[in-house]
């Protein structure tokens, strides 16, 4: 394993030379948007929950209102914030690749949607998406309008999730929870473009949560170059080949222009 702070030649050479390339990205690669990460300290209404007691169906079944607000909340978050220059220069590497005869894959733990709205294909949301929503009983899909909050103050009051027109049981984000499978499909999509790939690059995630965190160890069966970018050492630094200490906002452009 190297630790570099910028993208040497030996990158260059490797980012260079790869024509099917494979990503996963984490929740670091939407800090620089002004996204919280999924480990950081929570503020207002659930500054005495981490994330990690949210993001169960535990604590929807126990407290639907809260869980139900929080999700509500971050979307409203969302849509004021921009895809930062990772986003982009992922976009951008992916088109040109492609306008080569290549491919760049993106699979994200993310339930945002900012590398789309940066231009990106993103062939699977492993952990589902904070936009969809759907019954908690019969599983039917529900179209919502916005929040209304104004998404950087977090609201006074939880509010009660909607019915389900179908059954009149509570609606739930289409995120994927601890203790749940994640969407099959996106998780043999995954897999299938990390063994297919000559090189793979893992972008903002600490490596701690299952069994996304594994799918880089795919790369491993075929000796295939893994890079690394954040600013901290992870649970996965280890396996990695190179690993760019410093945010996805600086360091994937400087990757992506190492393609040229
Ligand atoms: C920057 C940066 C910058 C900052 N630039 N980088 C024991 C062993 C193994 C597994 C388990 C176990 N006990 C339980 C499990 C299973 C469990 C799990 O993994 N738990 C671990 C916590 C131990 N996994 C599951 O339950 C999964 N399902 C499953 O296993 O099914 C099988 C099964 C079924 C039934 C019973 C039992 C098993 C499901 C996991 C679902 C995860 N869902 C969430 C919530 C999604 C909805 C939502 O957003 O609310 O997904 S949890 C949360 O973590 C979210 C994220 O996608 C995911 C990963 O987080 P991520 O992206 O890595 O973010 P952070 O915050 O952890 O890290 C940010 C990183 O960015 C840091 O490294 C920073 O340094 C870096 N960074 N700024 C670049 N500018
Ligand atoms: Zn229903």
């Amino acid at each position: 394993m190297r630790i570099l702070d910028e993208v040497n030649h030996e990158i260059g050479s490797l980012v260079r030379a790869a024509r099917r390339v494979a990503v996963l990205s984490g929740a670091g690669i939407s800090a620089e948007s002004g996204v919280p990460t999924f480990r950081e300290v929570q503020t207002g209404l659930w500054e005495r929950f981490s994330a990690e007691d949210l993001a169960t169906g535990e604590a929807f079944a126990h407290d639907p209102a809260l869980v139900w607000t929080w999700y509500r909340w971050r979307q409203s978050l969302l849509l004021q914030v921009e895809p930062n220059p990772g986003h982009s220069a992922l976009a951008g590497w992916q088109r040109r690749l492609r306008e080569a005869g290549g491919e760049l894959s993106i699979a994200t733990q993310n339930v945002d949607d900012l590398h789309e709205r940066a231009g990106a294909e993103v062939l699977a949301h492993l952990h589902g998406s904070i936009f969809a929503h759907r019954c908690a009983e019969c599983s039917e899909p529900a179209e919502l309008a916005a929040p209304e909050y104004d998404g950087l103050e977090p609201p006074e009051q939880p509010e009660q999730p909607p019915a389900c027109a179908c059954c009149g049981s509570s609606l739930r984000p289409g995120v994927v929870w601890f203790g749940e499978m994640l969407p099959l499909k996106a998780f043999e999509l995954t897999s299938d473009a990390i063994r297919q790939a000559d090189l793979v690059v893992v972008v903002g995630t600490s490596g701690l949560v299952q069994p996304a965190a594994s799918l880089p160890l795919l790369a491993l069966e075929r000796g295939t170059p893994l890079i690394e970018v954040n600013p901290e050492e992870t649970e996965i630094s280890e396996v990695m080949d190179y690993c760019l200490r410093g945010p996805s906002g600086t360091m994937l452009p400087a990757v992506a222009e190492s393609a040229r």
